[in-house]
């Protein structure tokens, strides 16, 4: 190379140098030349099945590790494949870093092979997308990215990397390459005098609860917002599902919510899932307090909460968390009975399920599905659990928890089960990796699995096969009558073959007795596995309790 760098060797050694030893990609013609660079820098990179897979996997990455995920596909239609999954990431406040192949610079307007206005097409979904300028300023352009994904709300970032740029020489390396300094973001600390008000106000209120958004229940942003909790015995709640307060996962919590008379919104916008602040959702009396990276997110708190916003600050939720709690660990907190209140309400579940069996020689019932992937999950305290689907994943959640748990996020967006198991093998020491996914969901990118037996990444993967996109067909009835309920079926496909043909594991199980050992010999396999349980065509939970007296003051 005679001392001088292409630009796909300042991409690679960037990557390299800000920590980045994973990227998730699909080949092709614009992005070879990394391909060739990634060898001397070292980059390992996993080759997937499919470009929206690839995001998936950078997105699960990042949530799991806190770094940049970073995925790189090809230019025009690789591009175009991958967009669709930074809405996931997006939502999810995953930091990822999206590198798409470009035409050259120097053939665009004349009809270059697979141009595309690639940055265009992505700037809705990302936090910023642009197309590198040069092989001079690619350095410093990948610093950029890589900031600005985990700054502030963390997300997705696109850089289109145009063949020419990729293809330049740089000749002063030296300089082409980033200053390790300019990876960190810069951290927007709470104002002392703003921590010390907002004492105040929680300190006044006699039913407050803390909202917190997907960043906030993951890594050391969660240990603060624990710290949080305990220091002050507000209770912390993790708004993270698009189905908002009716996310079975939160139990009864809409029924104490509104009663509450303070909501501290720590990273969670005051949207549609909180009736933007509306009645019955929350009582008309209760006051807001916003802390969030994003101005526009609290003028939107302005706007729908007007003068019940009693105080709110542009800062980093998760920082501000952890200065709340030093705080308040000094502070006398009174007791009052209104913490366990909340909490009885979110792990309310029926007492029925506790003992719920399934039909002697009828389908397992999704209950006894979970029953059976929690007692894996429990055995390791890094187990990982994933949830995808409709009906079948509003169970799983509402049954299972694990240290680490991935999802669908706000985006709702279904279908990313596979690519996330597979990155989260990748990411985390051994450790049981469940996923539990309806048929549909399934569907998506379940080629992934060939990815996952290339590279040997062990991990069970639960179907629920109701033969339907079951989530849709229970609107159909509910809302337009059963027999009005057409076109949402599917096929009792044997998926658990497909995953066998492709050189995992399958597994096939009709009744519920058989769930178990068809999960440990799974388990034991020590390869990417398939259950494929057979289940009936249910509706998601209702969690709604019987009907209570008001909780007064
Ligand atoms: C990308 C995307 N497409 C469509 C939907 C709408 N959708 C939500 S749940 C669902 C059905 C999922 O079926 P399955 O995974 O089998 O779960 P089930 O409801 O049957 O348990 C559909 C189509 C969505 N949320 N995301
Ligand atoms: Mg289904």
């Amino acid at each position: 190379m005679s001392g001088k760098l292409r630009g796909a060797d300042v991409v690679a050694r960037a990557l390299a140098a800000a920590g980045v030893k994973r990227v998730f990609s699909l080949s092709g013609n614009h992005v070879m030349s990394v391909f060739d660079a990634a060898l001397d820098a070292q980059l390992e990179l996993v080759h997937v099945r499919h470009e929206a897979s690839a995001v998936h996997m950078a997105d699960a990455w990042g949530r799991l590790t806190g770094e940049v995920g970073v995925a790189l596909v090809t230019g025009g239609p690789g591009h175009a494949n991958a967009v669709p999954a930074l809405y996931t990431a997006a939502a999810s406040e995953s930091p990822v870093l999206l590198l798409s192949g470009h035409a050259p610079l120097d053939e665009l307007g004349r009809g270059a092979f697979q141009e595309m206005r690639q940055a265009d097409i992505a700037a809705p979904l990302a936090k910023a997308s642009w197309t590198a300028a040069s092989a001079r300023t690619l350095g410093e352009e990948l610093a950029r990215a890589l900031r600005t994904a985990r700054g502030g709300r963390p997300g997705p970032v696109h850089l289109s990397l145009p063949t020419d740029v990729l293809d330049a020489t740089v000749a002063e390396p030296e300089a082409a390459l980033p200053d390790p300094r300019s990876f960190n973001p810069p951290v927007v600390a709470l104002a002392p005098e703003f921590a010390q008000a907002v004492l105040g106000e929680l300190g006044r209120a006699a039913r407050p609860v803390a909202l917190v958004g997907p960043a906030l229940l993951r890594g050391r942003d969660r240990e603060s917002a624990r710290a949080f909790e305990a220091a002050t015995r507000v209770p912390v709640l993790g708004m993270d599902s698009p189905r908002g307060l009716s996310e079975p996962a939160l139990g009864a919590f809409a029924e104490v919510l509104a009663q509450a008379d303070l909501v501290l919104l720590l990273g969670k916008p005051l949207d549609y899932t909180l009736a933007y602040g509306g009645t019955p959702v929350i009582a008309p009396g209760c006051r807001f307090v916003q802390i969030d990276p994003d101005a526009a997110n609290i003028e939107r708190a302005v706007r729908s909460a007007a003068a019940r916003l009693s105080l709110s600050a542009v800062a980093d939720p998760g920082r501000g968390a952890a200065r709340l709690a030093e705080l308040a660990a000094k502070l006398n907190w009174p007791r009052s009975g209104w913490f366990d209140e909340v909490r009885a309400a979110v792990d309310h579940r029926p007492a029925e399920w506790a003992t719920l069996a399934s039909p002697r020689e009828g389908p397992a019932h999704p209950v006894e599905i979970c029953r059976a992937v929690n007692a894996l999950l429990e055995r390791d305290p890094n187990a990982v659990f994933i949830s995808d689907g409709g009906e079948f994943g509003q169970w799983a959640q509402a049954c299972l928890d694990a240290p680490y748990r991935l999802t669908n996020g706000p985006a709702g967006a279904i279908g990313a089960a596979v690519p996330f198991a597979v990155a989260a093998r990748l990411a985390l020491p051994p450790a049981p990796i469940v996923a539990m996914s309806g048929d549909g969901a399934f569907g998506f990118h379940m080629a992934e699995f060939d990815t996952a037996v290339r590279y040997g990444l062990a991990f069970v993967f639960v179907v629920g096969n109701d033969a339907a996109w079951n989530a849709e067909r229970q609107i159909q009835i509910r809302t337009y009558g059963a027999e009005r309920a057409r076109y949402c079926e599917l096929l009792a496909t044997r998926y658990d073959r497909v995953v066998a043909g492709l050189g995992g594991h399958g597994e096939y199980v009709e009744r519920a007795s058989d769930v178990p050992a068809a999960l440990e010999r799974a388990f034991r396999s020590g390869r990417p596995s398939c259950v494929n349980v057979a289940i009936d065509r249910l509706p998601a939970p209702n969690l709604v309790r019987a009907r209570r007296e008001p909780i007064g003051d």
